[in-house]
């Protein structure tokens, strides 16, 4: 029997391509860099399946040129590079990889607060530059992050593992925002409490997103949100790029409307607005919250068990659109 032809976009694990191989018919991108949508709709031609990530763009332009496409399996648990009811439409499953990444990203999210509020990297430039003759009582003196008021937007998994690591092991308050409250039960467990948006950016001395990116969400913080915060409060932004609005954040940091922020997310991304790369209380790190190889690993196994789930079972493990696997001819 012939293999179902698939598409690698990206460069991957070698194992990884190695266990496809075994089910699929392989095209990889060996390339350390994307496709543009013209080569990926070209070489999607004939292929049934897709291993995506977050960063590869699925619309209706792109599904009009790709008649023998089934499903496009996402190696990250954020899926607004997927336009999800194109893809239904077309008859063509989206999947994603949720759980496996929670802890690893709630880790780097500390990583990024207590980076920006203490200013880590700001001081290795100057150690770096040799700078560093004397001590100094003030020399980078940066924001307490112990028993402090930590304000969480979005409550998702990776917010409550957030809010769980400020509760359990800093002492700080933690009070969030989400389309919808949780549970009692919940809020207990991870000792959060629910508060309208203003009262949040009113009150948090760090404010971290990690809510979905979607046209609700856009720029969720923009100059009037930043203008509500703290002068002395943080910004970190896990989420995705377009949930803040950059240009209006490099303004407030230049200002320092407010003292600092940690993005591991950008509007544009791989392109970072030149103005953030002039100030020097942000912290910037090229979207690797979930970067650790235990982590990779598993959001690549994922992807993997969708595609080999949808073609030899019909049942794929994490599927977002799942009225397509029920639609006449699926
Ligand atoms: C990915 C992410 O690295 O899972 C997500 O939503 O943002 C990251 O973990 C990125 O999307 C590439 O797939």
């Amino acid at each position: 029997m012939t293999k179902p032809a698939i598409l690698i976009c990206r460069a991957i694990f070698p194992e990884v391509v190695e266990q496809l191989s075994q089910h699929f018919t392989v095209e990889s991108n060996q390339a350390d860099a994307s496709w543009s949508t013209e080569e990926l709709q070209q070489r999607l031609q004939g292929k049934v399946g897709a291993f995506m990530t977050g960063t590869d763009k699925v619309n209706a332009a792109l599904l009009s040129g790709c008649p023998d496409l089934k499903i496009c399996a996402n190696m990250s648990v954020g899926y607004n590079n997927f336009d999800l009811p194109a893809m239904t439409a077309a008859g063509v499953l989206g999947t994603n990889a949720p759980d496996v990444l929670t802890e690893t990203t709630a880790d780097f999210g500390f990583a990024l607060l207590m980076a920006t509020a203490r200013r880590v990297t700001e001081s290795e430039h100057f150690l770096r530059a040799g700078k560093w003759t004397h001590w100094r009582y003030d020399l980078f003196a940066g924001a307490e992050v112990h028993g402090t008021t930590l304000g969480i937007i979005g409550m998702g998994r990776i917010g409550q593992a957030i809010a769980r690591r400020a509760a359990l092991g800093f002492g700080m308050q933690v009070i969030y925002h989400n389309r919808s409250r949780l549970d009692a039960a919940t809020e207990d467990s991870i000792k959060a409490r629910f508060v309208g948006k203003e009262e949040l950016l009113k009150t948090a001395d760090h404010v971290m997103l990690v809510l979905p990116y979607s046209a609700s969400s856009h720029h969720t913080i923009g100059a009037a949100e930043l203008a509500l915060m703290k002068p002395t409060a943080t910004l970190i932004n896990l989420a995705r790029g377009g949930i803040v609005d950059d240009a209006a954040l490099a303004e407030a940091l230049r200002t320092q409307r407010i003292a600092a922020a940690g993005l591991d997310v950008f509007e544009g991304e791989p392109s970072v607005n030149p103005a953030l790369l002039t100030v020097p209380n942000v912290v910037l790190t090229p979207h690797i919250a979930s970067a650790t190889i235990g982590t990779r690993r598993a959001m690549a196994a994922l992807a993997v068990d969708n595609l080999v789930g949808f073609f030899l079972h019909h049942k794929p493990v994490t599927a977002l659109n799942p009225e397509v696997l029920t639609k006449k001819g699926a």
